[in-house]
């Protein structure tokens, strides 16, 4: 997993270089930014049942996927989808933190399409629900949070597509 600082000093290291202007303008966006980050953290873990029961209830529940037949379909489905979301806000929770996306290749998005193809788990219907989460979660944090967070719900979704 890498971070913010990371990445740039690890940039700037295969290059044999202190940090350029490019670099230090990244790192200072990066700490300037902290505490906007922890807060919509904290924010986020406080309501994290909600914001996934929330964003269930704005694009899943009561459409065919939930119905017999669906792939939400008998409770054991349905908290599994539940789980997945939970761990798609929980990740990228982690992944705004830290100002960097690598932890969702290597934890979540790793094998996921896969996955989800061999279990007839719909990708499109699972893109819907983490745009929901995505407008809750803004909702919640504020519009700056907001559009760091959606980053990373993007992220999942690009990967995911
Ligand atoms: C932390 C990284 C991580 C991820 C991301 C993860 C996802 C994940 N979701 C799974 C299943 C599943 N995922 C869903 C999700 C959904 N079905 C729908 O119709 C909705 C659109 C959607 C919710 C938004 C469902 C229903 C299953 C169970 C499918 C089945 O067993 O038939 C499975 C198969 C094994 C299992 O059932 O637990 C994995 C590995 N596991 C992990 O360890």
């Amino acid at each position: 997993m890498q971070d913010a600082i990371t990445s740039v000093i690890n940039s700037s290291d295969v290059q044999g270089k202190y940090l350029d202007a490019d670099a230090l303008d990244k790192l200072t966006t990066y700490f300037t930014t902290g505490e906007l980050r922890v807060g919509a953290a904290t924010a986020i873990s406080a309501n994290a049942a909600t914001i996934v029961k929330d964003a269930v209830a704005k694009s899943l529940l009561y459409s065919d996927i939930t119905r017999p037949g669906g792939n939400m379909y008998t409770t054991r489905r349905y908290a599994a989808c539940i789980r997945d979301l939970d761990y798609y806000l929980r990740y990228s929770t982690y992944a705004m933190l830290a100002g960097d996306p690598s932890i969702l290749d290597e934890r979540v998005l790793n094998g996921l399409k896969e996955t989800y193809n061999s279990l007839g788990v719909p990708i499109g219907a699972t893109v819907q629900a983490i745009q929901a989460m995505k407008e809750v979660t803004a909702g919640l944090v504020g519009p700056d949070a907001g559009k760091e967070m959606g980053v990373y719900f993007d992220y999942i979704c690009s990967g995911l597509s």
